[in-house]
């Protein structure tokens, strides 16, 4: 492990490297016990660069066995080896030499997950960030680009799969039950992206044909007897190549695609070239294992990672400053996909709600930090929602922007000029600027400044002179380290909301520049007025999200009602529900805690049965109307003194109430929605599956027994409706028989389907009883959780802290203890994970007096512990600071 180090990385000391590594040939023999690692480095000094300058290798807990430069044995005194570097002083005069470095690493006692480790006995590999330091000693930065051939050998029976990047080359027997594969890839690459795999695994393979006619081999690898759960994925991995030739003019270019999915993996999956490692998570579903939302982030991640082969791959990142260079428009480019292959606004909604879940509590806490950020102590910490999420959502401004044309333009620019090259943010705006002629100064602000913008609106109708007067004014709260900010350039799309729900014409705007539905807030504040507007309208602002702000109007519920019933942008429907929503939360809250009852008013309730039951309008835009802003939502925007039974009770009774009004549409439209044709996990048919769980909680309520779900239970032929009933079973009857019975039931059923396993012990993480920590501290004890699989651990531990509001902010201080145990207990094995566990205390001063001193005592208390890893010390101390 690696041990802790206050240095700080700043991307202002950024610079070349003075040597280079064009080739790299590595051997590995393979034995889970003690690998022996042979790695020859073709090694030039840089232009420029200095004649005597030492050669530093970086390394990670490696041991070096032997050292030959240009073939002969390295003199002791010509370097110095220690487990996290090799300096080399004396090297040869000539500009080119090889270097031979030859490490010992023990994958089967590797728990970090980085570097080469056994997942099942199966050798895998993980680099980025910095993982290829613990295999080998390298100059382990992207901007160092080498072809890479790579030769392994292991023992035939246990590892009859060799594989590794690009394209196999050769392969055969040795002795001893040995055999070997040799693969190469001719695309430089940096180290990040090496990978290898060798094991026993099962394999689904099939072909795709490019655009310009090159044949593909496909295959996906997973556990013996799981491929025919991996058929979907396939077909999502068919359907992104496709796509990306269709809207991006991106083909793949190997001969090969190799997918594994292993069962002990730190994030979701990874896009080494030719060579993606998965979660199995992300790989494995079908109808009786799989949800309807694990296979959308099935098809999501399989793009992803598919994507990042051109952005990602074949251009890659200058240095780890640039990450969102390749994340943030990785993921723009997987939501577009995602958008094109289901229904856009619903994706849009669900991306909304995932970023205000995520994003904006790291943008307004103390973790907070650009885009693009220019600091870090971990790299691995800044693997975050701000760098892929807002990251993401910064490519849509651009394109909002610059407009469709405009930006393909620009794409089409960055991937001619840099193919082959590993570059920065601006190299990727100056692309756009080239292809467009605009000037993108002030836009670049959105990858450097961190926090969320506020917007106020306010708007006034003057029927006599045909008018429309908005008044718009933006700021930027402060930010660690930031405490000034600067004007941004925030695009808002909108519309005149005429009486019919038609959008109204005007004449003229004047006050800002406003072309094609869009204003560009670019100024602190502007006065906008539209000229020859026949009729006083509702304004709709920041349609379909167009940019990611905090948005402050005066609070005309009429308007908001009327805008939730016609608005032409679903998302703006959706938006002026869930504003009402909340807002009607945050009063209930506060009635709760004033000991008073919390009323609700008729129309919104209303409002919201007759969308839920408006047949025009999709199935899971419907199941959205009706799902409330979460506890965590509804707290983020209270935003201080933070009571979370209070939020707890309101939003509870909000849903009786709802309930109560909806229970005979609600019983008939869960009946109507019953089909008996076969799963299928398409869109349109996993819609009418959410609405049903949706409805299927109203009249659980509605009714106070636990029938309906417990029929749904027994009755399921998916795991979308049976995982949802055993949640509401759990939710609110989990101290009943029927309660009990059902999740005994899962349990027995899936016994030996570890996936599924994780759902039982997430839907138990999430009750919120006053039991829940010593249940959660129970099942932490139960033969299925380990903490040494990643999986299990976010399941439990991380669906507690995160989705069990009131358990994890218990008023005496024992949700934190639980999740801080698990923590420190974690960090010794793998740090990363412990270190993201830990980021569920990041919004700890925004609670109210008594939970905020238990949380700042054990922040405290771990932070003053000795042997920290370098990621908890990170996230702790700057969590406290
Ligand atoms: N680049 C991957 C994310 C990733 C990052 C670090 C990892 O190390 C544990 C693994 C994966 C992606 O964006 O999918
Ligand atoms: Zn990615």
């Amino acid at each position: 492990m690696r041990t802790e180090s206050g240095q700080i990385f700043r991307l202002e000391d950024y610079k070349p490297s003075a040597y280079l590594i064009p080739g790299i040939a590595l051997d590995f023999a393979l034995d889970a016990d003690e690998t022996l690692v042979t790695a020859r480095l073709r090694v030039e000094r840089a232009e420029n660069a200095p004649d005597n300058a030492p050669l530093e290798l970086d390394g990670d807990a490696l041991t070096l066995e032997a050292l030959r430069i240009n073939g002969a044995d390295a003199p002791v005194s010509s370097y110095e080896a220690t487990p996290d570097k090799l300096t080399i002083r004396k090297l040869p005069e000539e500009r080119e030499f090889e270097l031979t470095i030859v490490t010992r690493v023990l994958p089967s006692s590797n728990t970090t997950l980085m570097g080469l480790y056994v997942s099942s006995g199966v050798f895998c590999t993980q680099c980025e960030a910095e993982g290829f330091r613990r295999i080998t000693y390298f100059l382990d930065r992207p901007d160092i680009l080498s072809v890479y051939t790579v030769r392994m050998e292991a023992d035939r029976k246990a590892a009859p799969l060799l594989l590794s990047n690009g394209n196999p080359v050769e392969s055969g027997a040795l002795e001893n039950g040995r055999h070997f594969a040799v693969w190469h890839d001719p695309f430089p690459k940096p180290s990040y992206l090496f990978a290898l795999v060798a094991g026993d695994l099962g394999v689904v393979t099939d072909s795709f044909t490019t655009a310009s006619g090159r044949e593909v081999s496909l295959g996906i690898y997973v556990e013996h007897g799981k491929e025919e759960r991996a058929a979907y994925a396939m077909d999502a991995l068919k359907r992104s190549m496709r796509w990306d030739e269709e809207r991006f003019g991106r083909e793949y270019d190997l001969d090969v695609f190799n997918i594994v999915a292993v069962s002990d993996f730190n994030m979701g999956a990874m896009e080494n070239k030719g060579l993606n490692v998965f979660n199995d998570k992300y790989v494995l579903a079908d109808a009786e294992t799989a949800t309807d939302v694990d296979f959308a982030n099935i098809e999501a991640i399989i793009a992803h990672e598919y994507f990042h082969n051109w952005t990602g791959n074949r251009i890659t990142c200058r240095d780890w400053f640039q990450l969102c260079l390749k994340e943030g428009l990785t993921v723009f480019r997987d939501h577009e996909f995602s958008a094109d292959e289901r229904s856009r606004a619903v994706k849009r909604i669900g991306e909304v709600r995932a970023l205000r879940a995520h994003q904006f509590p790291e943008d307004q806490g103390p973790l907070a930090h650009p885009v693009r950020p220019r600091r870090y102590r971990e790299i691995n910490n800044f693997y975050t929602a701000t760098v892929y999420e807002k990251g993401s959502e910064v490519v849509r401004m651009l394109r909002t922007i610059l407009g469709e044309e405009a930006f393909r333009a620009g794409m089409d620019l960055y991937f001619e000029r840099h193919d082959g090259q590993a570059v920065t943010i601006e190299d990727f705006l100056k692309a756009f600027e080239d292809a467009s002629g605009r000037d993108l100064t002030q836009f670049a602000l959105w990858y450097h400044q961190a926090g969320t913008p506020n917007v106020a609106l306010s708007s006034r109708y003057d029927a006599e002179a045909k008018t429309l007067t908005v008044e718009i004014e933006q700021s930027v709260p402060p930010t660690p380290s930031e405490s000034r900010k600067r004007l941004m350039h925030i695009p808002l799309a909108f519309g005149l909301v005429g009486p019919e729900g038609e959008d109204l014409a005007y004449e003229s705007a004047e006050g800002a520049v406003v072309e094609n539905g869009v204003i560009h807030l670019r100024k602190r504040r502007h006065t906008i007025v539209f000229k020859g507007v026949n009729a006083r309208p509702v304004f709709s602002v920041n349609r379909g999200f167009s940019a990611p702000v905090t948005l402050c109007s005066e609070g005309r519920t009429a308007d908001r009602l009327f805008l939730a019933r016609h608005d032409s942008d679903p998302f703006s429907r959706w938006q002026a529900l869930t504003t009402l929503f909340t807002d009607t939360l945050i009063a209930a809250s506060k009635a709760v805690r004033g000991g008073k009852e919390p009323a609700f008013a008729d129309d919104l309730v209303q409002l919201g049965l007759d969308l839920a039951a408006d047949a025009t309008l999709e199935e899971a835009f419907r199941a959205l109307v009706l799902t409330l802003p979460s506890e965590a939502d509804v707290a983020r925007e209270i935003g201080h003194d933070i009571d979370p039974d209070a939020i707890h009770t309101a939003r509870r009774a909000l849903l009786e109430t709802i309930a109560r009004a909806g229970r005979e549409t609600f019983g008939d439209l869960y009946e109507g929605l019953h089909d008996n044709a076969p799963f299928s996990p398409d869109a349109r048919s996993a819609g009418r599956r959410a609405l049903r769980n949706t409805l299927l909680e109203y009249l659980v309520l509605g009714e106070g027994t636990p029938q309906a779900a417990r029929r749904q239970f027994d009755d399921a032929d998916n795991m979308t409706e049976r995982a949802g009933a055993l949640t509401i079973l759990a939710q609110y009857f989990h101290d009943t028989e029927d309660g009990r019975a059902a999740l005994a039931a899962f349990e027995e059923r899936y016994r030996d389907t570890p996936l599924v396993l994780d759902k039982w012990l997430q839907i138990q993480a999430m009750i919120p009883s006053e039991g829940a920590v010593s249940l959660v501290r129970s099942l932490m004890e139960h033969p299925h959780f380990s903490l040494a699989n990643p999986n299990r651990v976010r399941a439990l531990i991380g669906t507690f802290s995160m989705a069990n509001q009131t358990a994890f902010h218990s008023a005496d201080g024992e949700g934190y203890r639980l999740v801080a145990d698990t923590v420190l207990a974690l960090d010794g094995q793998n740090p990363q994970v412990a270190a993201r566990l830990a980021t569920a205390f990041r919004s700890w001063r925004s609670l109210d007096k008594g939970r905020r001193e238990h949380a700042r005592a054990l922040l405290a208390d771990m932070a003053g512990r000795e042997n920290l890893s370098r990621d908890l010390a990170d996230i702790l101390e700057r969590t406290l600071a």
